[in-house]
């Protein structure tokens, strides 16, 4: 007697074929698209959510988390200074104090909790795909981004000419952490100027990352590492504090901009 129902192979792709595209066509169009899903973009992602806003993150690995999965220093720890161990609890992420106002907690269990709850508020995903351009319209106010599978970008010119596809949205976060990939687009062009992030000095910086967390462009917003690196502040090393705090503010400046447009 098997344990599983009788089910034929293709009848498996056709749900897999059939449940992605309905998704990817109605993600055509969201409110919000996040490039990016490490913790400031995966924290922006579960705030629209909440607010039954239509989000979408476009990650260009086959994982989520960013630097936040592994803390990114062979140590699966994460340290977080106060009030940030706030998030951790609304998250149910248990965490030791290590001194005052430093909490460290384990980077895997913390991770899976931010992405589990992003994804129980709604919040979309688009994996192994990346950011290859911005849409600008003739006001050149932000209106989308232009994507494509990444393993395209391992493959020789001549068989990657592949042409990208074109995403819509009414405001779009840069997630990207130290790349700042989709401000970078902007800079290429000419529409923008970034100052490259300074030294690592933690006290300098969380604060003011998360105070410069924000619009920098017409319908782009830009959180986590990417403010520092747009901004010219100093980095923070392996503390994650200011990209959960940043995640937040970045999706109530989008909500923001959204309500005085509408
Ligand atoms: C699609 C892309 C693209 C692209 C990048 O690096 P992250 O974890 O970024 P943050 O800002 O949420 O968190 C930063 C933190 O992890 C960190 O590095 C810290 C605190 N450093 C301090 C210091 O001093 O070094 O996540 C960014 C995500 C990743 O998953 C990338 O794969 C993804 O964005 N990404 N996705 N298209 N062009 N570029």
């Amino acid at each position: 007697m098997a344990i599983f129902h009788p089910v034929a192979e293709k009848d498996v792709t056709r749900a897999i074929v059939r449940s992605f595209l309905r998704q990817f066509e109605e993600y055509t169009e969201s409110d919000v698209i996040i490039v990016g899903g490490g913790p400031s973009g995966l924290m922006a992602g579960r705030g629209l959510a909440q607010q039954g806003i239509k989000v979408l993150i476009v990650e260009r690995n086959n994982y989520l988390g960013g630097g936040f999965w592994i803390g990114g220093y062979f140590m699966n720890k994460l340290t977080i200074r106060a009030p940030a161990q706030e998030v951790l609890d609304e998250l149910g992420v248990p965490h030791e104090k290590a001194g005052e106002g430093l909490y460290v907690a384990d980077a895997p269990h913390a991770c899976s909790r931010l992405i589990a709850s992003a994804c129980d508020e709604g919040v979309k995903f688009l994996s192994l795909t990346i950011l290859e351009d911005v849409i600008l319209r003739e006001d050149n106010r932000m209106a989308g981004i232009v994507v494509n599978w990444s393993p395209i970008t391992h493959l020789p010119k001549e068989i990657a000419a592949l042409d990208p596809v074109p995403l819509e949205a009414k405001i779009v976060i840069d997630a990207t952490g130290h790349d700042a990939s989709v401000v970078k687009k902007l800079e290429q062009r000419g529409l923008i100027k970034t100052k490259g992030e300074g030294a690592l000095w933690i006290e300098g910086s969380e604060d003011a990352v998360v105070e410069r967390t924000g619009e920098v462009y017409p319908g782009l917003i830009v959180t986590g590492m990417a403010v520092a690196t747009v901004h010219g502040l100093p980095r923070m090393g392996p503390t994650f504090g200011a990209m959960l705090l940043s995640g937040k503010r970045a999706a109530e400046n989008a909500i923001q901009i959204m309500q005085k447009e509408e």
